[in-house]
């Protein structure tokens, strides 16, 4: 098995003139320049000591040197790790201290406060700061190194990239994806859905994530294609861009958000042959109202940080709207009750996983690596599903408690570790309640002294926590709903507040 930049390289189209990504400015990259861009780069990581095996952290607002640096990464055998450009200081504390990045690249304006972190933990790395037209002491520096670059050999299992994903207990894991995951994924999603060297990618999705980063940026260089690269998600960028696009990837508020624009017509998606949808369930109602707008069936699809896709609706078939589909080529999926028995037809049961897709585990985590893995080596998802009789998997819930808000996973457990820690807070309960907009939205009922000011409580969680985890709206109980064995009792909260967002 080869390095995965080497398996995207041997379907870069044959032209490398061809172009790779347009960015709303109209800066264009083509293959060529991709090749030896990050071939220059890879050759300052080498020159700057950077080893295989070494973390690269990368706090970058999306732009297309962040894949340059991405791909570089790979060529050299380094180990990717993106950082959101929302994380708090506390957050970021972590990940430095956790992951030990051999060198750290950001934005000029987010560099001094990895700096002060890294000093206070009295660590050494490496830093250069990248600005937004993709230029710095780092891109300076490639410019005069050589155009070739010879990408490293590495196993299925060498390590790409590590992504951190909060856990129920409030501690971040960072979830190792080896090449070979990451090569079978970007290989069995072109196959299933039917990517097209003139395929272009409507591309509006944040890349700190698998679905960003991995699932939709694959799919362009697995297919020799090209790309609309939107800095963020902004529904007018949207909708001028779409008739320059053949496919678009989204989370569900996405697709909500259009729906919303009268400006979203059916004429506007003409060019468009796919809808992709996933991170977060999408309602059968919004598929409904998709289809009747613009005449298109929204392919919704299931995966996880852990594992990147499982489960997808067809390309050719029904797409069933509150289902996800069939479980992809070489993944093998059961469900199991609590006894870990196989459950019948149509019965809830627990999601386990097994592939060449599922991660290596957590990175120095090996006992929480083994928590999530059967005796026989599947990976228990923590999502409760439902298999209809001919096949097609509904999500039901979840038993891990997670909030997922416009497609990004909040944790009520460090929401409440955070809120906890606010002086005058004693207790906190977190949980997700309906929003129209982002499915879900987190919201907090706390216990606190008579003079707690919440304006304060609102400040502080956001000194602390990144935007989409700060609740929508703290409120202030007498005490909280507890049962017989003193757990609170978050069904309660859900039902009481569910009208909260309306
Ligand atoms: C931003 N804010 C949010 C969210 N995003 N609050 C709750 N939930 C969110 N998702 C907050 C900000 O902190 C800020 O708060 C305010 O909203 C406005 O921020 P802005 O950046 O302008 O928001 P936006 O542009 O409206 O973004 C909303 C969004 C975005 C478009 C829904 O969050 C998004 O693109 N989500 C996609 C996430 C994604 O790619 N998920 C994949 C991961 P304040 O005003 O207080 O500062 S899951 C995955 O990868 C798995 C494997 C899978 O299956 O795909
Ligand atoms: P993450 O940990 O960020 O990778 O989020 C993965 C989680 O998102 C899964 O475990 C599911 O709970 C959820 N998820 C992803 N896609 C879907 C979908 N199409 N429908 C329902 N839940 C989904």
């Amino acid at each position: 098995m080869s390095n995965l930049y080497t398996v995207f390289e041997r379907r870069f189209p044959e032209n490398r003139q061809q172009l790779f990504l347009t960015e709303q400015s109209g800066r264009q990259l083509s293959y060529a320049e991709l090749e030896q861009r990050t071939a220059q780069l890879a050759n300052s990581f080498v020159e700057l000591g950077l080893e295989p095996g070494d973390r690269l952290a990368v706090q970058l607002h999306k732009s297309a040197s962040v894949l340059v640096i991405y791909l570089a990464a790979l060529r050299a055998g380094v180990i990717y790790l993106p950082l959101n450009t929302s994380y708090s200081a506390r957050e970021l504390r972590y990940f430095l201290a956790d992951a030990e990045p051999a060198m750290v690249i950001a934005d000029p304006e987010l560099l001094p406060c990895l700096q002060d972190i890294a000093s206070d933990l009295q660590a050494s790395m490496q830093f250069y700061a990248v600005d937004a037209q993709g230029l710095g002491e780092l891109t300076t520096r490639s410019e005069n190194a050589s155009h070739q670059f010879k990408t490293r050999n590495c196993s299925d299992e060498t390590v790409a990239a590590i992504l951190y994903t909060s856990g129920t207990t409030g501690l971040p894991k960072g979830a190792m994806l080896s090449h070979g995951n990451l090569a079978s994924n970007a290989l069995v999603l072109h196959v299933m859905w039917g990517g097209r060297a003139d395929d272009v990618l409507l591309h509006a999705l944040p890349i700190f994530h698998v679905h960003g980063l991995f699932v939709a940026v694959h799919s362009v260089l697995m297919a020799g294609a090209s790309m609309q690269f939107l800095a963020r998600f902004e529904e007018q960028a949207v909708i001028d861009c779409l008739p320059k696009c053949t496919v678009m990837m989204g989370v569900p508020t996405h697709y909500t958000r259009l729906l919303a624009c009268q400006s979203f017509t059916r004429e506007s998606c003409a060019s468009m042959r796919l809808f992709i949808s996933g991170s977060a369930p999408m309602l059968s109602s919004t598929h409904q109202a998709f289809a009747d707008r613009t005449g298109q069936f929204i392919l919704e699809r299931y995966g996880m940080t852990e594992t990147a896709m499982l489960v997808s609706n067809p390309l050719q078939g029904e797409r069933r709207p509150a289902t996800v589909g069939f479980p992809l080529p070489e993944v093998t999926l059961r469900l199991v009750n609590d006894a870990q028995q196989p459950v019948a037809t149509g019965e809830i049961g627990s999601i386990q996983v097994k592939g060449p897709n599922v991660f290596q585990g957590y990175w120095r985590k090996p006992e929480k690596t083994a928590e999530d893995f059967t005796d026989d080596h599947f990976f228990i998802t923590g999502d409760q599903g439902q298999l209809s009789a001919d096949g097609y998997l509904s999500i039901v819930g979840r038993s891990k408690d997670m909030i997922i808000s416009g497609g990004l996973n909040v944790y009520p457990k460090e929401v409440e570790q955070v809120l906890n820690t606010i002086a005058g807070v004693n207790e906190s309960a977190v949980f997700a309640v309906p929003d129209d907009d982002l499915g879900e939205a987190v919201m907090a009922v706390i216990v606190a002294d008579s003079d707690c000011c919440l304006t304060a409580v609102f400040e502080q969680a956001k000194q602390q926590l990144s935007g989409y985890k700060v609740p929508k709206k703290i409120q202030q109980v007498d005490f909280l709903p507890r049962n017989t064995m003193g757990k609170v009792q978050k069904n309660k909260l859900r039902q009481q507040y569910a009208a909260v967002m309306k």
